[in-house]
């Protein structure tokens, strides 16, 4: 690598989405010189890529947005309840520009390899530009959702129109009109993209394999009666919020399902529906721990649904029952199952008639061949691990993270990984991550380990790393509490059970936002107890 340009900073920062965007901000302020690196060319990172039509974020505005400046905070005002992707877009170049942080990320730059000096206890950093800068902390700030997945379906590349993938979407919009149109996938992105899809396209056609629970957002815009009282009351919204179990201002109901009456349990899932969205999952306290919980939420759910679809064969396709309500992501969405009752649009199963090929014409399956001019593949992510894995991250006596990972992703709380020294996860497996508000979780990890950073130099250290007994303790305790819930009932993405060959294991922490900081601030009160503190040699 001849033309590589090489330096030496404190911290280098790998995606610049929320975790990496106040990565940055706070390293500054700690007085460390910071780089980050950015794929894109634009901060934003999950919101930079997915702009497929319909997408928004199935948290409140309100909520999925930083809490660590109270000017900030302030200063923006959301317009809808659940944010769409452009305006989340929005505030995230608008933070980055108020704050400069544009002048410390390289965009347009993937980072490739990642690997530690073991004398020095240094990282050396290179990207594809050929660039390598050595630091004494890596952040991989790179996202839990960033690795999309194309299925593997003969003669994907032979198709004569247009391809898309949700995560990737062209970013001048893609007019459907007077089209043909294939969606392959019934995830959360193909929830939010069938219905406005389905306005355009003269014909579209449903590839749903597996069907999905999906809650109706209940989207609208914010009066300014709301704004100003959120913006009046947020010091207590985020309290409310840090102590929670995902990272909302929302409480579950005080009895347990059972112990409710049929009518106070009918009355509670009534208003989390009002709600809208993925917190249904958090009526009851216990409606992801009892299967006769979850029962009667699912009741509830299939009632609700049942009675906006016309056609009751379309209903039975479309209502799943492969899995608990909740153990895979509750889908937001907005007119999804209203969409399969308008003429234009067809639900093929292809659990009932598998998809064998496509062609230059369109899709076949085992039944009959689908004229298209466009398939929209909304096939989902390697979610966790994928994008870690890209990277070649190579620690102590060689050892490369994606092998250590193997059997699943091994961390501790996860923040750190023992071998790797000084490396940092931010929302990795381990961690809460995805089950909780992400801008939230973001935030928690950035402060802990600027905390951590700090800690080291106010005390000599060169370095913090995760022993092997605190990693094990740790994967052991997030596998006893995602086994006595029903999370593991399901195939979902949370367990890599969409990815062909990966290790099926729960990457989660489940045990509840704010529990899991209780225990990181427990961990670091106590002198960063599983970790080794370590001098310069
Ligand atoms: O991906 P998914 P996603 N043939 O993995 C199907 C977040 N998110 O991008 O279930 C046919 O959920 C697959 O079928 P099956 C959110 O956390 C949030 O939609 O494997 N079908 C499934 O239906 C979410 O959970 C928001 O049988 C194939 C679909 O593709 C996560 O991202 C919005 C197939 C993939 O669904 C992922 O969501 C969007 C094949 N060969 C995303 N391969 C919000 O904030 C795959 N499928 C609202």
């Amino acid at each position: 690598m001849s033309s590589a340009t090489e330096s030496s900073i404190d911290v280098i920062v790998v995606g610049a989405g929320f975790g990496g965007l106040y990565a940055l901000h706070k390293f500054r302020e700690q007085g460390l010189s910071v780089r980050v690196f950015e794929a894109a060319p634009e901060v934003g990172g999950t919101w930079y890529f997915n702009r497929y039509p319909g997408a928004r974020c199935d948290v409140e505005s309100l909520d999925y947005c930083y809490s660590f400046s109270p000017e900030l905070q302030q200063e923006w005002t959301w317009t809808e309840k659940y944010a769409t992707q452009s305006e989340i877009l929005d505030y995230m170049t608008w933070v980055a520009d108020k704050l400069d942080l544009r002048s410390g990320i390289t965009f347009n730059t993937r980072v490739v390899s990642s690997v530690l000096d073991e004398d020095t206890l240094r990282w050396t950093v290179t990207t594809d530009s050929e660039e390598m800068v050595t630091a004494r902390f890596v952040v991989m700030a790179t996202g839990p959702l960033s690795s999309p997945l194309t299925p593997d379906i003969p003669g994907l590349d032979t198709f004569g129109g247009d391809i898309y993938h949700t995560a990737h979407w062209p970013h001048e919009g893609v007019d459907f009109t007077g089209k043909r149109v294939g969606v392959i996938g019934t995830g959360s992105s193909g929830v939010q993209s069938i219905p406005i899809i389905a306005e355009q396209a003269a014909e579209l056609f449903v590839f749903q394999r597996t069907p999905n629970y999906s809650v109706p957002a209940g989207n609208r815009p914010l009066t300014a009666e709301e704004i100003a009282h959120a913006k009046a009351n947020y010091d207590e919204r985020r309290r409310m919020s840090w102590r929670s179990g995902g990272g909302s201002p929302h409480v579950a109901h005080p009895k347990l399902t059972m112990e409710a009456t049929p009518e106070e349990r009918h009355a509670a899932f009534e208003e989390r529906w009002h709600l809208g969205g993925v917190l249904f999952s958090k009526t009851f306290a216990d409606q992801m721990i009892n299967i006769e919980a979850n029962e009667e939420a699912r009741k509830f759910y299939e009632e609700k649904i049942r009675a906006v679809i016309d056609d009751p064969e379309v209903a039975e396709l479309l209502i799943p029952n492969d899995h608990p309500i909740g153990t895979k992501r509750i889908c937001t969405d907005t007119n999804y199952f209203q969409t399969f009752n308008r003429p234009n649009v067809s639900l093929v199963s292809v659990r009932k008639t598998p998809i064998e090929s496509i062609d230059a014409s369109g899709i076949t399956t085992s039944a009959k061949h689908y004229d298209l001019d466009a398939i929209v593949l909304a096939t989902g992510f390697d979610a966790m691990t994928g994008t870690l894995a890209k990277i070649d991250i190579v620690g102590r006596s060689g050892r490369k993270l994606a092998d250590d990972w193997s059997h699943g992703p091994r961390t501790y709380l996860g923040l750190g990984v023992d071998g790797f020294p000084n490396l940092f996860l931010v929302s990795g497996p381990g961690a809460p991550a995805v089950l909780a508000n992400m801008v939230l979780h973001a935030e928690a990890h950035i402060n802990w380990i600027c905390d951590a950073v700090g800690y080291l130099d106010q005390h000599g250290y060169a370095a913090i790393e995760a022993t092997a007994d605190a990693v094990d303790t740790w994967i052991a305790d997030c596998n006893q509490r995602a086994d006595a819930t029903l999370f593991p009932h399901a195939n979902s993405w949370y367990v890599g059970a969409n990815v062909p060959g990966k290790a099926r294991v729960f990457m989660l922490f489940i045990g509840g936002f704010a529990t899991y900081l209780d225990i990181c601030a427990e961990v670091a009160g106590a002198g960063y107890k599983g970790f080794r503190l370590l001098k310069a040699s």
